[in-house]
C-alpha cells in the first residue's frame, strides 16, 4: 500500500531536520509498503521549507508542499490530503506533528491496524496505556479532557476517547476520497473534529491505539487561544445540522403521513379496493411526495439535482421505502384484522403503527444510503 505521512509545519526547522530521518528509519523496515513523507509548510520564515528541500535531495520519498502563507492547521492538512490523493495515489494518509510529540516508533502500529481492517486509527492519549507528558500545562490538559467529554456526549460518539489528537491514520479508498474536503468547518485546529465526525458517520471502522504525548522538542507552540472556542462551535454546529435534518425529515414524514392516511381512506371508502391494495397504493404515492420534499428540503445540503443521479438512486430508494409499506400492508394490517375482526378503525390503527415504524427505518436508511453525502450532484 502507498502510505503518505502528512506533516504540517510552521517554524519547525530543527524539528523537521531531526524527525524525518527517524521516520525514514522506522518505515524502511516495513518492506511490504511504500512510504512517503509530505511536509506542508506554511511558508515558515525560519527556513523550514529550505530544510525540507535539502532532506528531499537526500531522501527521494520526502516531499515539500509549500503554502503561500500560514493559513491554519486545518487548511494545511486539507491541502496535504488532496495532494496525497491526487498526486501521490495514497491508500493510507497519516497525520502527524513535526515536533516529536508523536513517536515515529508508533507508525508501524497505525499501519498494521489499517491492514487488520480498521479504516480510521486514532492515537489516543486517554485510553489505557496512553498518556500526556506531565510537563504539559495543567490548563491545557484540563481543556483537552473537558473538550473530549463534551464532544463525546454532544456528538453521541461513545467509542472515541480522544477527539483532538493529532496522530491518526485514515483509509483513503471509500472514506477520505468520499469526504467533501472543500467544506470542512474549520481552517484551524477544529478541522479534526469535523473530519472525525464525517468518518464516523460514513461508517468507518474506528480503532484507538494508546500513544504517549510528549512535550515538543524545540521551537514554539502554534496553539492558538481561539482553538477551544472554535472546537466548541464546530461540535455544536455539527450536532445542530443533524438535528435540523432530522426535524425537517419529521415534518416531511408528517406531510407524507397525512397524504398516506387521506389516500388510504379515500380508497377504503370510495372504491372497492382491499385494505392491502389501498395501503400499497397510498404508500407508493406518499413515498414519491416525500422523496421530492426530502431531496429539496430535509437533506438539502446533500441533495441530488441531476436526473442521472436520481435515476441511479431510485431503485434503492423504492426498495428501502417499500419495506415498511410491505410490512404494514401484508403483515400488520391483515394480522390486526384477523385478530380483531374487520373494522376500518383497526385497519387505520395498524396502518398508523406501520407508518411510525417506517419513519425510523426510513430515516436510518435514507441518511446512510440515499442522501449519504456521496451523491456528487
Ligand atoms: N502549515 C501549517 N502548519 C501548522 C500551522 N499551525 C501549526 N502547524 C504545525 O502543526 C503541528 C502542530 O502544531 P503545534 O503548535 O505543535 O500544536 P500542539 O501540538 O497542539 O501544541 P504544543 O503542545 O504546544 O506543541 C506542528 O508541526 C506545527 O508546526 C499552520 O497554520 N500551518
Ligand atoms: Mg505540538
Amino acid at each position: 500500500m502507498k502510505i503518505v505521512i502528512v506533516i504540517p509545519t510552521y517554524n519547525e526547522r530543527e524539528n523537521i531536520k531531526n524527525i524525518v530521518p527517524e521516520i525514514i528509519k522506522v518505515t524502511e523496515e516495513d518492506l511490504s509498503n511504500d512510504y512517503a513523507v509530505l511536509v506542508v509548510d506554511g511558508n515558515s520564515p525560519d527556513g523550514t521549507g529550505a530544510a525540507v528541500e535539502e532532506l528531499s535531495s537526500e531522501y527521494p520519498n520526502v516531499h515539500l508542499l509549500l503554502e503561500p502563507e500560514k493559513r491554519g492547521l486545518g487548511a494545511a492538512y486539507i491541502y496535504g490530503f488532496k495532494h496525497a490523493m491526487e498526486e501521490m495515489d495514497a491508500d493510507i494518509i497519516i497525520e502527524m506533528d513535526a515536533d516529536f510529540q508523536h513517536d515515529p516508533g508508533d507508525l508501524p502500529l497505525f499501519v498494521q491496524e489499517i491492514e487488520n481492517g480498521a479504516d480510521y486509527v486514532i492515537g489516543s492519549r486517554f485510553i489505557k496505556g496512553g498518556s500526556i507528558s506531565s510537563e504539559w500545562p495543567l490548563t491545557r490538559k484540563a481543556l483537552s479532557v473537558g473538550g473530549n467529554i463534551f464532544s463525546k456526549f454532544v456528538l453521541g460518539i461513545f467509542d472515541v476517547s480522544d477527539f483532538t489528537t493529532g496522530f491518526k491514520a485514515s483509509r483513503v479508498k471509500g472514506f477520505v476520497d468520499k469526504i467533501d474536503l472543500d467544506n470542512i468547518l474549520s481552517a484551524g485546529f477544529a478541522y479534526k473534529i469535523d473530519l472525525l465526525h464525517k468518518m464516523h458517520r460514513s461508517g468507518a471502522i474506528f480503532k484507538e491505539v494508546p500513544i504517549t504525548f510528549r512535550i515538543r522538542d524545540s521551537g514554539e507552540s502554534k496553539m492558538e487561544k481561539s482553538n477551544a472556542l472554535d472546537s466548541l462551535k464546530v461540535v455544536v454546529l455539527l450536532r445542530f445540522r443533524e438535528l435540523k435534518t432530522f426535524l425537517r425529515f419529521a415534518v416531511v414524514g408528517f406531510i407524507g403521513f397525512l397524504s398516506d392516511v387521506t389516500i388510504f381512506n379515500f380508497f377504503l371508502w370510495q372504491t372497492n379496493l382491499s385494505e392491502n391494495r389501498a395501503s400499497n397504493l397510498s404508500g407508493f404515492i406518499a413515498i414519491n411526495v416525500t422523496f421530492i420534499l426530502n431531496n429539496f428540503w430535509s437533506f438539502d445540503s446533500r441533495k441530488m439535482t441531476q436526473l442521472k443521479t436520481i435515476f441511479k438512486k431510485a431503485p434503492l430508494y423504492y426498495l428501502i421505502s417499500y419495506v415498511p409499506i410491505f410490512f404494514r400492508s401484508v403483515i400488520l394490517i391483515p394480522f390486526a384484522l384477523d385478530l380483531v375482526r374487520d373494522t376500518v378503525l383497526v385497519a387505520n390503527m395498524a396502518f398508523i403503527l406501520g407508518i411510525g415504524l417506517g419513519l425510523v427505518w426510513n430515516f436510518v436508511f435514507y441518511s446512510k444510503i440515499i442522501w449519504n453525502g456521496n451523491n456528487h450532484g
